[in-house]
């Protein structure tokens, strides 16, 4: 199965990814993770994305494209993979769409999570990652608004949107039951 999850920050996607992944058998492959990690590796990635991520903004599409198609080229993903976080615009969608391409594959579905701003700020307000403070996440829910929900028209034929208001393991009942819906 290979997926894409999107919704705006605080929707859970990371949360839900994990699920997935664990009972479908293939590779979470988050952005926002693949950034953090090399931040405590102190990479030169993960040096450049830093100042981006602690603004709210997206780290520039050359560095995250390039990080994303490396990690596609790994064995583990040939069972497939759920993509979380990625893409965030339309230009990371054209990429992704090419990357696809070259290994004659497709997306099964593409699983929006669906939840109002007011609720995700709570949530993350909560969390206390350090980019989860409140003018970083009002700028996150911005740039999810202007860049990324016009994904949801580009991928308007694999989407399946999922109410992600309630218990995690009930939200991940609704996304396997709309996946089975959608004959992905
Ligand atoms: P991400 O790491 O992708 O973070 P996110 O969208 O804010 O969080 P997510 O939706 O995964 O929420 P989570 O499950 O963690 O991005 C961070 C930054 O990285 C971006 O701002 C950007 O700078 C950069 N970046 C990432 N991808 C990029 C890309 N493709 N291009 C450019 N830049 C990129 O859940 C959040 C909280 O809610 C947690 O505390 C969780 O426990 C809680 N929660 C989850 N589900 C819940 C539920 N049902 N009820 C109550 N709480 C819940």
């Amino acid at each position: 199965m290979r997926l894409v999850l999107v919704g705006p920050p605080g929707a859970g996607k990371g949360t839900q990814a994990e699920r997935m992944a664990e009972r479908l058998d293939v590779p979470h492959i988050s952005t926002g993770d693949l950034f953090r990690a090399n931040l405590r590796d102190e990479t030169e990635l993960g040096r450049e994305a830093k100042r981006y991520m602690d603004a709210g903004d997206l780290v520039p599409d050359e560095v995250t494209v390039g990080m994303v198609r490396d990690r596609l080229g790994d064995a583990d993903t040939t069972k497939g993979f759920i993509l979380d976080g990625f893409p965030r615009n339309t230009a990371q969608a054209a990429s992704l769409g090419e990357i696809l391409k070259d290994k004659g594959l497709e997306l099964d579905a593409v699983v929006q999570f669906d939840v109002e701003d007011e609720v995700v700020v709570q949530r993350l307000l909560g969390r206390g990652r350090s980019d989860d403070n409140e003018d970083t996440i009002r700028n996150r829910q911005r740039v999810y608004r202007e860049e990324t929900a016009p994904l949801l028209d580009h991928y308007r034929d694999q989407l399946v949107t999922i109410d992600a208001v309630g218990e995690v393991g009930e939200i991940t009942d609704r996304v396997f039951e709309a996946l089975k819906k959608h004959g992905a």
